[in-house]
């Protein structure tokens, strides 16, 4: 008897969804023999904690799980209860992976080296970024990003301070209207929507490219008055353009959700360096290079404004660098103002 019917005559849910588990058994088995398979539990791993952090995020106000949690980081910044909920889920499933030799975490002032541990990666995470949204119900994420170490002495810090273009792995999930995981293992970017009743990521957004130009920017203009002029010139070029056709700003000021709409829509969004903060706000480890890596793939750029984010090389782990991201043209008309303004003494 054939396996196959005529094709049904209602309109029937589809019959093959492929979920984020067996998209990573897909690339793992395109590595062939290479592959051990340690890649792809450490990304089951992360799909785990992500549901349990959306679980969270979603019954946070029901659960007194909104405000702070009464300790700051390393940045100083007051964490909130969910910061430190999501950092100790992500710590703990990524230690019992045995899979992580090293992990940063934003909310934690020293790398954790996992001691006695056999495991070929290392992983940066923010895990749950934007905190200031949390309790306005807007949309957070976690980010993380993945390298691999030597076969194996024990982790040090010297595994993660390399630069993002020898990341492995990248991705991000976003818990907003839907809960959104997207990942490049280095063969492009897909896009994955957690469907509560089954419990699983399922590929709704294969092979995302960024349109070649967009028209969105995506700043925060609060700043500009400390914003150094080939950031202003660049802006102005955009609101005030000679075809009487400015962009449209759109700022969050969650980078999951801004560079999600950016992955999506094209566009740039941009956090530079300023008058106040020499080296902008956002970390480099750990928010820049897994958007930059992400963005690459999809066929954009990520520039500080004079260099490539991924060949940037950190010299510690919490270190900050501009961030310019987005379709092609867009950053190219950005590097354009800094090519401008660049002097060996940056005069601005
Ligand atoms: P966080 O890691 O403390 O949440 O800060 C990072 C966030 C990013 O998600 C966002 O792009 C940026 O900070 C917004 O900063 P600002 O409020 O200065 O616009
Ligand atoms: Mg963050």
């Amino acid at each position: 008897m054939s396996d196959s019917h005529a094709a049904p005559d209602f309109e029937a849910p589809p019959t093959d969804l492929i979920t984020l588990t067996r998209h990573i058994l897909a690339q793992q088995q395109k590595l062939g023999a290479q592959a051990s398979g340690d890649l792809t539990m450490l990304l089951v791993g992360i799909q785990v904690t992500s549901k349990y952090i959306a679980s969270n995020v979603r019954k946070a106000r029901l659960i007194n799980l909104v405000g702070l949690a009464g300790a700051s980081n390393v940045q100083g910044e007051d964490q909130k209860k969910l910061d430190v909920l999501s950092n100790d889920i992500m710590v703990n499933a990524l230690r019992a992976s045995g899979k992580v030799s090293v992990m940063v975490s934003e909310e934690i002032d020293d790398p954790i080296l996992v001691k006695g541990s056999k495991g070929t990666y290392a992983i940066v995470f923010d895990p749950l970024d934007g905190s200031s949204n949390i309790d306005a119900g807007v949309n957070v994420g976690t980010i993380f990003g993945v390298y691999r170490v030597a076969d194996h002495k024990e982790g040090s810090v010297e595994d993660v301070l390399r630069p993002g273009k020898e990341m492995v792995a990248a991705g991000y999930t976003m818990y907003g209207s839907s809960c959104n995981l997207v990942l490049t293992t280095g063969q492009g970017v897909d896009g994955f929507t957690l469907d509560e009743s089954l419990g699983e990521f399922i590929l709704t957004h294969p092979d995302i490219r960024i349109p070649e130009r967009g028209k969105i920017y995506s700043f925060n203009e609060g700043n500009s008055l400390h914003f150094h002029p080939p950031t202003l010139e660049y802006l102005q070029s955009i609101k005030y353009p000679a075809n009487n056709k400015p962009y449209s700003a759109r700022y969050i000021g969650s980078m999951v959700a801004d560079v999600h709409r950016t992955l999506l829509y094209g566009g740039i969004f941009g956090y530079p360096d300023d008058k106040k903060s020499k080296d902008g706000k956002l970390r480099m480890l750990y928010e820049a290079f897994p958007m930059a890596f992400l963005t690459e793939q999809a066929g954009g750029l990520a520039t500080t404004g004079t260099q490539r984010i991924l060949d940037v090389v950190p010299k510690n782990i919490h270190g900050r660098c501009p961030v310019f991201l987005g379709s092609k043209n867009d950053v190219e008309d950005l590097q354009k103002f800094y090519a401008k303004w660049e002097s060996p003494d940056k005069k601005w």
